[in-house]
């Protein structure tokens, strides 16, 4: 069932709704203007680009869904508790629609055989590509690399920033939407991934909340603990242990540039020292790309508005050179 890819989609996405900096939405741009799609076609690949995608059909403040009617959720104490979390969220309609619409488009090229590789944009778009995937390839696992585990569920959540809460919406740790017209409606189009085939590289900045949602589901992490007890190479064959012990699992690779130590990748909204060194960060790339099971990819988070311009160059080559390792490149 595993398709031989020679052809990468781009998916530029230039959102930053799931966050409150400003800046992130550029991103994919500075990625393609420093030449990734050239360097894509020098490793080989057929790329296709159709542009950045510019979601101008979504309106950036859509209605919020009205009250209900006095009288009525007042009355009943857990859709007021409910009330209360949702109000909590930052942008939940534009994200969830915009998150939607990426889903269409990567789904769109996974089944036409292509490799789409979405260049963020902060996180939340992860929602939208890894459901793109799992339409595509229901036996999908996901490799999540990051500083963050971007798990907060909406009582969790303290920032009400969704790009920190993509992968409670997968694993499908919200409640379910009490009616049709309630946000949580907006999110019923999300995939659903089984948590025993997510599996982390990298954290080191988990909230309270996350870390009992960790332990509660008994979901596989490897933070920088593991990465400097056993090494990134252990690591990387751990993981790929855990979510794909036969080498059988189409993989989708999901990687916050945020990882990286902020010495390597600087120009990101929610740095974290102690990171990922450059080699790491290329390893694990270098390492799915052996695989042969890559079949999606995104880079997320590189924010070219935030350091001076030596550290946004930094970063944006970074990302163009994670992204060629996770494509085949090689240093021999
Ligand atoms: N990211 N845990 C924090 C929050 O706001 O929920 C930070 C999330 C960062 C998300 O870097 O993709
Ligand atoms: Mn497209
Ligand atoms: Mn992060
Ligand atoms: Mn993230």
């Amino acid at each position: 069932f595993l398709p031989s890819p020679k052809t990468v989609a781009i998916l530029g996405c230039p959102f930053s709704g799931g966050q409150s900096k400003f800046g992130v939405d550029k991103g994919p741009i500075h990625l393609v203007e420093a030449g990734l799609i050239d360097q894509i076609e020098g490793l080989g690949w057929r790329v296709v680009f159709d542009g950045h995608h510019q979601f101008e059909d979504i309106p950036a403040h859509p209605l919020a869904p009205s009250p209900p009617p006095n009288g009525i959720s007042s009355n009943d104490s857990a859709v007021t508790t409910l009330d209360a979390s949702l109000a909590k969220l930052k942008n939940p309609l534009f994200v969830a629609r915009v998150c939607e619409s990426v889903a269409d488009a990567v789904q769109a090229h996974a089944e036409s055989g292509q490799l789409p590789v979405t260049l963020g944009g902060d996180h939340s778009l992860a929602m939208g590509t890894i459901s793109g995937t799992l339409r595509a390839y229901d036996q999908a696992c996901v490799i999540w690399i990051d500083a963050h585990a971007d798990i907060n569920t909406i009582e969790s959540t303290d920032s009400g920033n969704i790009h920190g809460m993509p992968l409670s919406f997968l694993l499908g740790l919200n409640p379910p939407a009490p009616n049709p017209d309630s946000i949580l409606a907006k999110y019923e189009w999300v995939s659903r991934l089984p948590s025993e085939r997510l599996v982390y590289i990298g954290l080191r900045d988990i909230e309270k909340g996350e870390k009992d949602i960790l332990k509660k589901h008994n979901i596989k992490a490897f933070s920088m603990h593991e990465v400097d007890r056993y090494g990134i190479g252990k690591v990387v064959e751990m993981a790929l242990d855990h979510v794909n012990p036969q080498r059988d699992r189409p993989i989708h690779l999901s990687f916050d540039v945020d990882a990286l130590d902020p010495s390597v990748a600087p120009s990101t909204g929610t740095p974290v020292r102690g990171g990922l060194t450059f080699r790491e960060g290329h390893y694990i790339c270098e390492a799915i790309h052996e695989t042969g099971l890559l079949v999606a990819l995104d880079l997320m988070e590189v924010n070219p508005a935030l350091a001076d311009a030596e550290s946004v160059r930094q970063t944006v080559t970074v990302g163009c050179s994670l992204v060629r390792s996770a494509l085949g490149e090689t240093l021999l």
